[in-house]
């Protein structure tokens, strides 16, 4: 595999010996998922997995951050008020990831630097030992546009930390659906598999993805200012 760092390309890979150093590459968005980062990742990992020159897998972020996870601006609500079927984008991009990344045939390590939110602190998560800089935030930031932990967040917060504790502190004014079924999965996740919580987690999203807080959490994000939740259905 030929080392490679050019600027412009969502993601980088670069060979340090037998290291495949992957770097994620849109430091402007805090390195967020667009459908374009999700298949330059995909790329690297296929070349990756072609070479048996490479003994390890170092994942990292360009600038200040290590990744946002999902890029909002792609999920902006469409002036026709198309939406975006999440249980889809999930079950295309971020769930094949994950599967990937955890059945990965060398080691894999997470250089986390800045914040790592949404998808991208489960992502960091996955990897077999994380190194996190002074600076790094893990940041499961999904209530605030009303989804919960995805990409095996669910199924990686309780074991590493807890039920009780990642429950707290959640107030009336937040998205209520959001709540409940991040209680449910969280539930799940107890006697679920990874495999059988992605399903879930996509399912769940599926739906929240459909829901008046998400889209008024999406267009709080990119208009900059504080959402209003209702906690409706519908
Ligand atoms: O959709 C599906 O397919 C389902 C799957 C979902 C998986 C998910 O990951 S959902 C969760 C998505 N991520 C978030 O909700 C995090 C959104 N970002 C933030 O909350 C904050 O940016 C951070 C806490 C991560 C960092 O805050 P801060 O103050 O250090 O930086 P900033 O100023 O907010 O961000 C810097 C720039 O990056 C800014 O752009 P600008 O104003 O300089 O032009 C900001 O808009 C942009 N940015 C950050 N995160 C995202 C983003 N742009 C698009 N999408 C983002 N996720």
């Amino acid at each position: 595999m030929a080392s490679e760092r050019r600027s412009g390309q969502p993601v980088l890979v670069e060979r340090e010996g037998g290291v495949a150093v992957i770097t994620l590459n849109r430091p402007e968005r805090l390195n967020a998922f667009d459908v374009a980062m999700h298949t330059g990742l995909a790329a690297a990992l296929d070349e990756i997995e072609g070479d048996p020159g490479c003994r390890a897998i170092l994942l990292t972020g360009a600038g200040r951050g290590f990744c946002a996870g999902q890029d909002l601006n792609e999920r902006k609500a469409a002036p026709t008020g198309e939406r975006v079927d999440l249980g889809e984008t999930l079950g295309a991009h971020f769930n094949p990831l994950i599967r990937r990344l955890r059945a990965a045939k060398v080691p894999t390590v997470c250089a986390v630097n800045g914040v790592a939110a949404g998808a991208g602190a489960s992502l960091a998560l996955h990897c077999d030992i994380v190194l996190a800089a002074r600076s790094a935030k893990f940041i499961f930031a999904f209530s605030k546009i009303g989804l919960i932990p995805d990409s095996g967040g669910t199924w990686l917060l309780p074991r590493l930390m807890g039920e009780a504790r990642a429950l707290a502190g959640r107030l009336a004014g937040e998205p209520t659906l959001a709540h409940v079924a991040l209680r449910q999965a969280m539930e799940a996740a107890a006697s679920n598999s990874l495999d059988e919580q992605l399903e879930h987690e996509r399912a769940a999203q599926r739906r929240l993805g459909f829901s008046p807080d998400y889209a008024e959490g999406v267009a709080a994000f990119l208009e900059k200012r504080a959402p209003r939740f209702t906690g409706r259905d519908g």
